[in-house]
């Protein structure tokens, strides 16, 4: 019986199986600027369908996840449905983009009073959870601790966000050893219908996180994406006003970008992408 579409991400898709099940589908849509483009980066979302069954299956000991299989298409996830959280889970190990904004403003993140005198992109002493609500346009709103309790209940919210510091801190470290920082990252929680806290959505792909490449690391500034850096680049060269439509894309930065992919796969996974493309469940160890 075909799924029904209930829901779009700006790249994604969400389809309803059964009563139990859904369908996260991922396209190879960009989105730049909040812009999503005209062009789309072939294997982009067999990449991030590939990263989150990795990292699904690698921190399973930490948290359950709604993961119950990637099809052949390598982009589909057939999930359990869950009842999500109202935040987003935010943790944060370096300083940058709202993280920074808010630091330089009042000297703290959704709380978490930081030292003084750090700078941009700077690694943070420890990292912080920093929640945020949805927004349904534009922007998630960066709330404190207490805000995100009131939310969620006191006991949700200290699971939730020993929970994110776990996933990571393991991911971080596991990526620093492939030559790659994952500044932040936001983790979408739900329940279950037993009522246990399990890991949704995508988890600590290049989406839904600011992955830096390792060896270009310097604070005090703005740090290139290691997947999204060549378009960002090219756009700024076309005059564009970051308003949609987006520019369309040259092949040459397709295929670069292509293979910023590629080349974050297997350093995280060492896994050989076309192994992938071969057989999906080769990431589920
Ligand atoms: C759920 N989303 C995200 C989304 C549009 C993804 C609802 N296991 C689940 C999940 C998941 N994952 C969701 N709901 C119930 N159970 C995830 C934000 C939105 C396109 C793709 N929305």
């Amino acid at each position: 019986m075909p799924e029904t579409h209930i829901a779009s991400g700006k790249v994604r898709e969400i389809y309803e199986i059964d009563e139990e099940r859904l369908l996260l589908v991922a396209s190879d849509r960009i989105s730049t600027f909040d812009v999503v483009l005209p062009t789309e980066i072939p294997d982009k979302g067999r990449v991030l369908t590939g990263l989150s069954g990795y990292w699904f299956t690698l921190l399973a000991p930490i948290v359950p996840n709604h993961m119950l299989a990637i099809r052949d298409d390598g982009r589909s996830m057939e999930c359990r449905r869950l009842e999500m959280l109202p935040i987003e889970c935010v943790v944060r190990g370096y300083l940058a983009g709202s993280g920074w904004k808010d630091y330089r403003a009042s000297g703290e993140v959704c709380g978490h009073r930081l030292p003084e005198g750090l700078q941009e992109s700077d690694k943070l002493p420890e990292p912080i959870f920093t929640p945020a609500t949805k927004a349904v346009e534009g922007h998630d709103e960066n709330i404190t601790r207490e805000q995100a309790a009131e939310l969620v209940g006191e006991e949700r919210f200290r699971e939730a966000e020993e929970v994110s510091l776990r996933l990571y801190k393991t991911a971080a470290d596991h990526a620093l050893r492939a030559g790659l920082i994952i500044a932040d990252t936001k983790f979408e929680l739900g329940i279950d219908t037993d009522g246990n806290l399990v890991l949704g959505d995508e988890a600590l792909t290049p989406d839904s996180s600011r992955f830096w490449p390792g060896d270009s690391y310097e604070p005090g500034r703005p740090q290139d994406s290691f997947d999204k850096q060549f378009v960002r680049d090219y756009c700024e060269t076309t005059g564009w006003d970051k308003t949609d439509p987006g520019p369309e894309l040259p092949d040459e930065v397709v295929q670069v970008t292509r293979k910023k992919y590629h080349e974050a796969f297997e350093r995280l996974t060492t896994i050989p992408f076309p192994a992938y493309l071969d057989d999906p469940t080769v990431v589920l160890g």
